[in-house]
């Protein structure tokens, strides 16, 4: 049986939407994609805005074999680990997989800080509304400004049909 998990993407170097949509088009079982926001990065060294979105699966892999798929596409878009919360091409983080709990050094699920930060809560109301019961209401609004730029979706559908396709992308 399949059960869903919800995995957040954050991008706040080089071409941002770039690596939020190739990463999105290659996760597996993917089934629905929240908007794209930009928000004000938090905590770490002065660094620029991330985009955020958070994508749901319905897939039968677990929380560590979600997390090695987090990790492959963070390297295939360059990520350098330098500097802890610095600046970063690509961020994937395993947010709550339903049924299951991990407490292990490098990986908690759900993740610990998932209902504090407003760049979480706001794409993850998309596409999971019941985890975030308060609504977007609820949602604390002293992280800054939290703008919607509108789907991926469409782009993302459009580039995996090309890609299963064969067919040489669009210049956009
Ligand atoms: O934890 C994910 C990386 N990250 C982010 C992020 O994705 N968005 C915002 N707004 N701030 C962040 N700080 C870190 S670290």
């Amino acid at each position: 049986m399949t059960h869903r998990a919800l995995l957040a993407l954050g991008s706040n170097l080089g071409d941002r939407w770039g690596f939020l949509r190739d990463a999105v088009a290659s996760l597996p079982d993917v089934v629905a994609v929240s908007n794209v926001y930009e928000t004000p990065p938090v905590g770490g060294p002065s660094q620029g805005p991330y985009l955020n979105c958070v994508v749901r699966l319905e897939t039968l892999l677990g929380a560590r074999a979600l997390l090695d798929e987090a990790r492959r596409r963070e390297n295939e878009a360059g990520r350098e680990r330098i500097e802890r919360w610095g600046p970063r091409t690509l961020d994937v983080d395993v947010l709550w997989v339903d049924g299951e709990e991990v407490d292990e050094p490098d990986l908690e699920v759900p993740h610990p800080r998932m209902f504090e930060r407003a760049f979480v809560l706001v794409p993850l109301f998309d596409v999971a509304p019941d985890l975030v019961p308060d609504g977007p209401e609820g949602i604390s609004d002293d992280q800054g400004e939290i703008t919607p730029l509108g789907p991926l979706a469409a782009d993302v559908s459009r580039d995996s049909r090309e890609k299963r396709s064969g067919a040489r992308p669009r210049e956009t």
